[in-house]
């Protein structure tokens, strides 16, 4: 308890105060706010790929922060296919899902099938248990580039952007961001917007998803989880967008490879 807590109970005879109620939500969140301004890795959206990252990167020890658009994680992960919350994971995901204690059910030789409300619940503490720490309802709208390097994102309440508020961002240094923004590839069509062509794809442009193909997507995805451009790496259905490659529809495991892959990527550079 800190010492204006202290202070305010000390005044009052009573159990609750409904104003220290508001003075430890907003001393608490500020100071971690300001710990997290700068960090080794900072994740850009919280689907299955970002969750994964950033839990394995936060086991490795990294000084690891999050950003979500919106109120909850888990991205597109909830409503399984079509609203049906069910998730298909093939043989290669599935020690990831063991190792984190997410139940699977064996429905065919190299299908499991999982609750997606379970798996996103689980992804999600995991990843804050590990030591990530979360920021949700905060976009990231902007970069920090430095010497051809980007070093941190620029972040805005995901409310303003929806009301579309002129109300300027904040930012925060990271030693290296990781777009897993998911289908849109919001980070790394920042840069190609503010810098030019300058990722690390044939054209230095995004090269787009491609039609749905489960097998060669999510094998595709995989390979495409790398560095995109100086300190930034992307993961994800991200990865797709920016390397051209089919989206797979609603089997998850190249989503969980792919944010095992990038923590790895990191881990290796420093
Ligand atoms: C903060 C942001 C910003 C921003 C976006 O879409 P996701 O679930 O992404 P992945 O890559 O982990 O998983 C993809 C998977 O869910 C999927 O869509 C599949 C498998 N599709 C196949 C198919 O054929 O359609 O999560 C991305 C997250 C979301 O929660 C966004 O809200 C968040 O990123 N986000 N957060 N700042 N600028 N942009």
């Amino acid at each position: 308890m800190t010492k204006s807590i202290r202070k305010a109970l000390g005044k009052r005879n009573q159990t609750l105060d409904d104003v220290v109620i508001s003075r430890v939500i907003v001393q608490e969140y500020t100071r971690e706010l300001l710990e997290y301004l700068e960090s080794d890795v900072a994740i850009v959206g919280g689907g299955p790929a970002g969750m994964v990252a950033a839990y394995r990167l936060a086991r490795a020890g990294k000084k690891v922060v999050l950003f979500e658009r919106r109120l909850s994680l888990g991205g597109g992960m909830w409503g399984g296919g079509m609203m049906f919350n069910k998730c298909v994971f093939q043989e290669s995901s599935k020690p990831i899902l063991d190792e984190l204690g997410v139940r699977v059910a064996k429905v065919h030789e190299g299908y499991y099938v999982t609750d997606s409300i379970e798996t996103v619940s689980v992804l999600c503490a995991s990843a804050v248990k590990a030591g990530a720490r979360v920021f949700n309802c905060m976009s990231v709208e902007d970069l920090m580039v430095r010497g051809g390097r980007v070093t941190g994102v620029v972040l805005n309440w995901s409310p303003v952007m929806a009301a579309q508020l002129h109300v300027d961002p904040l930012s925060a240094r990271a030693g290296v961001v990781v777009d897993a923004t998911g289908h849109a590839a919001e980070i790394a069509r920042i840069v190609v917007r503010k810098i030019g062509k300058k990722l690390r794809t044939r054209t230095g442009d995004l090269l787009g998803e491609e039609p749905m193909w489960a097998e060669a997507g999510e094998k595709a995805i995989v390979e495409h989880t790398k560095e995109i451009y100086p300190s930034l790496y992307v993961a994800g259905m991200a990865a797709n967008a920016v390397f051209g490659g089919p989206r797979m529809g609603p089997i998850f495991g190249g989503m969980l490879l792919s944010g095992q892959k990038v923590a790895r990527l990191i881990e290796a550079i420093a």
